[in-house]
């Protein structure tokens, strides 16, 4: 079961209608791919749909992907192809159909109207996982207001009376909907989800304010910050583990951690230094929830090392080194030093490891499962966090730019 927010109830719901009654959901894929094969939907996109799909509790019953310039503004496939579409939801007794690109509120309505199910983009999808794994009051905060984000301009006035989902196919569990009619109501409700936001802009801004005298205070202290970042499953958490002794949250799912957790370290030797966990990147992540989560991600900004972690077993690696490296640059950490960790040697094909090594040759190679290379790791750390910094602390040009 995906969490309630999908499953159709008021978009500000955020907890689990949990209930072993119902099977699992099942959904039908969709990509797109351009004439030369490029397009959105390439290099692997629809594998992580699926393992986002399996992370929200989706298991795939089939994908269709298609060949075209652009999306269908109605209908995102095309008619003719969205009656194939219907077929196959119908055979394959799937409950939702999941976009890979991003679908406007017409394109929902279409597809919706044409396969009876449930349809959700990526960035639906992204968003209910994160709702499912928000833990601290600020994440879920955070979340929310993504999701209102996402929710405002797909606000229909009217509920969802052709999903099959909240009504038909799916026993119990159904949501409340969004269920007024007419101009009037949606008005109201938009006034409604816009207040909302205003007050958890209002929360998100306190608590980032904490944070930063908290921060303001070790840099004060002289305490060197490593901020754990990279792409989401890469190992951050596990690693975190392994240096810091800490019990962060482990899991083969995506966006475990949402929370920046942040630990002291003392090593042998005398040198004391932060480290901190942080929200995973991904691919197209939503802007939605970039928004909603700068003041987590901008943790990284302010720190004196970014480790970034990769898993290096993963056929994808080079692009997530590339994606997370984006990010990275969006929110303004391009000016903090990265170390570069090929995370999971342990299961990597050796041939794999040789090219990343090969292009990245400052790389540490460990893996936090076996425990191997994380000498080589504290070593790295040591030398990078003991080197004499350009700038005198307090002047540092990320923290300059990031206080406001
Ligand atoms: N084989 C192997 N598995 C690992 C290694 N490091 C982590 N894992 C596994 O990879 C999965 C993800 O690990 P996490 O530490 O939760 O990854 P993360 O980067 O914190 O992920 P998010 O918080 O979800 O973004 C878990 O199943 C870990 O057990 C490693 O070195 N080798
Ligand atoms: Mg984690």
């Amino acid at each position: 079961m995906p969490g309630t927010w999908l499953t159709g109830e008021h978009p500000g719901a955020r907890t689990r209608a949990d209930d072993p009654g119902l099977r699992q959901w099942r959904a039908v894929l969709l990509g797109l791919t351009g004439p030369d094969g490029s397009g959105s939907s390439g290099g692997g996109s629809l594998d992580e749909l699926e393992s986002l799909a399996a992370t929200d509790g989706i298991g795939v019953a089939d994908r269709m992907v298609q060949v075209r310039d652009r999306p269908d503004p109605a209908t995102y496939f095309g008619s003719g192809k969205v009656r194939e579409l219907a077929e196959l939801v119908e055979t394959r007794h799937a409950d939702v159909v999941i976009a890979d690109g991003e679908l406007t509120p017409a394109q929902v309505r279409g597809l919706e109207d044409g396969t009876g199910v449930r349809v959700v983009d990526r960035t639906g999808l992204i968003l209910d996982i994160f709702a499912e794994h928000a833990r601290s009051s600020e994440g879920k905060a955070q979340v929310e207001l993504a999701q209102l984000a996402y929710e405002l301009p797909r606000l229909r006035g009217h509920g969802r009376e052709m999903s099959r989902i909240g009504g038909g196919r799916m026993a119990g569990g159904a949501g409340v909907g969004v269920r007024g009619r007419g101009e009037m109501r949606l008005e109201i409700q938009r006034r409604h989800l816009r207040r909302r936001m205003r007050t958890l802009r209002e929360q998100v801004r306190r608590t980032a304010r904490r944070r930063e005298v908290t921060r303001r205070r070790r840099t004060r202290d002289r305490v060197p910050s490593v901020a754990i970042t990279g792409y989401t499953n890469a190992g951050k958490s596990a690693l975190l583990n392994r240096l810091a002794g800490a019990d962060a949250e482990v899991a083969d799912v995506l966006f475990a951690t949402l929370d920046p957790l942040v630990r002291q370290v003392r090593t042998p030797d005398g040198l004391t230094y932060t480290l901190t966990d942080t929200v995973g990147f991904v691919r197209r992540l939503p802007h939605q929830l970039v928004d909603a989560f700068r003041s987590t991600l901008e943790e990284v900004t302010q720190a004196d090392l970014a480790l970034h972690v990769v898993d290096a077993s993963s056929p994808q690696a080079t692009e997530h080194i590339a994606t997370v490296r984006g990010v990275l640059r969006d929110i303004g950490a391009q000016g903090v030093p990265e170390l570069l960790v090929l995370n999971k040697a342990d299961r990597a094909e050796p041939e794999h490891m040789a090219v990343l090594r090969r292009d990245h040759p400052g790389a540490v190679v460990v893996s936090a499962r076996t425990g191997e290379g994380l000498d080589d790791l504290r070593g790295a750390l040591r030398d990078r966090l003991e080197a004499p910094s350009p700038y005198p602390r307090t002047g540092r040009p990320a923290e300059t730019e990031g206080s406001s």
